[in-house]
């Protein structure tokens, strides 16, 4: 029997503090600063942050270009004392690699040079960024890797690509590990790295296998039509999982960052389970959520899906501790499968 872990860190990022826009209307709440997110943090429960390297300096390319690094470096200085001053981690960061003009077809996939080619100098900013907040986590969420079209791209060489700008990240940095997020789809029709299985192929054909990980989010998951708890086991039994974005979905729509196991409660029991028994945690790895408000939240109460969203796994882990072991193996040494989900079910709805 392992020891139980009982000292869990939960993270989130900046962006899950938010306004409301939506594809089809405007913010409805108004902001609140990086520096009174920054606040939030401790009070809610959390101790580790998830940047974007623009969360960290804001306009990025501008700042560098008028600046050139050793601003980048000022600013980013200047957001570690500020976290520091709050006992707070950097986690990850990640290239925001979706938002520029120079990544409408793509970061490492697009068809010009010249477009990739500033997807991983963008990528190698992030990771001196990381270096000086003291982060060794990269996250490379592959949004526009992808098509809403098959016949705009070569999917052969476009995982070429993906893999060159792995390569070419880890050799830049010799200490950084890199974590995919992947995701089936959206802001693309179809995306290259869909999958954990995906990711952990990368992984294992790179340079340096042992600083490839991934980063698994239960809606991406879901959104794949796989179940989250088993794409995290997959991960698990490689020592590749090293991050994960908690939350819910429901069914196949648009990503819906909903709070963790508002949809399907026994989903977030099992994902919390495979957590727990395979020593998630154990060599640091954070408990992140990516959960968005809902629209209709009033500000000062907008922060609230952080709080229930950490609760519930909290209050999951305890129906995890105190599953009757013995009574599962009895249910399974008599194939009474029926005999377990009753028992599961009664189990989560405390009878
Ligand atoms: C998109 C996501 C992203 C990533 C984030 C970290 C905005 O569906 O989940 O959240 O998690 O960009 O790289
Ligand atoms: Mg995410």
């Amino acid at each position: 029997m392992t020891k139980p872990f009982t000292e869990y860190c939960f993270s989130f990022g900046p962006w899950n503090i938010h306004e409301g826009t939506d594809p089809f209307g405007p913010a409805v709440r108004e902001s609140f600063s990086f520096d009174e997110k920054v606040e939030f943090y401790r009070d809610l429960g959390f101790v580790g942050i998830q940047f974007h390297d623009d969360d960290i300096v804001p306009d990025i390319d501008e700042t560098f270009n008028k600046g050139g690094h050793a601003q980048l470096m000022s600013r980013t200085k200047a957001v570690k004392t500020q976290i520091d001053n709050h006992g707070l981690t950097a986690e990850v960061v990640a290239p925001r690699l979706w938002e520029s003009p120079l990544t409408i077809d793509g970061a490492y996939t697009a068809n010009s040079a010249k477009e990739r080619q500033y997807a991983l100098e963008r990528s190698k900013r992030c990771v001196d960024i990381a270096n000086e907040i003291g982060c060794k986590n990269l996250v490379l969420w592959l949004a526009r890797e992808g098509t809403y079209i098959r016949e705009t791209k070569s999917s052969a060489n476009a995982v070429g690509y993906i893999l060159d700008a792995i390569n070419a990240l880890l050799d830049y940095d010799s200490e950084m590990r890199i974590l995919i997020e992947p995701k089936p789809n959206e802001p693309m029709d179809m995306a290259y790295i869909p999958t954990i299985g995906h990711a952990i192929g990368l992984a294992y054909a790179s340079d340096a296998p042992e600083r490839v990980g991934g980063l698994i989010e239960s809606a991406h998951a879901i959104l794949a039509g796989l179940e989250p708890s088993d794409e995290m086991g997959y991960a698990l039994y490689h020592k590749k999982l090293w991050s994960v974005h908690l939350n819910d979905q429901n069914g196949l729509k648009f990503d819906q960052d909903k709070a963790f196991g508002s949809v399907n409660l026994r989903r977030a029991f099992n994902q919390v389970r495979v957590l727990e028994e395979n020593g998630y945690g154990r060599n640091g790895e954070f408990v992140g959520l990516d959960v968005k408000v809902m629209r209709t939240q009033p500000r000062h109460i907008s922060t609230k899906h952080l709080l229930s969203s950490r609760r519930t796994f909290l209050n999951l882990l305890e129906k995890v501790r105190t599953f009757d072991k013995k009574v599962e193996q009895e249910f399974i040494a008599a194939r009474d499968y029926e005999g377990l989900d009753f028992y599961i079910l009664q189990h989560l709805l405390g009878l």
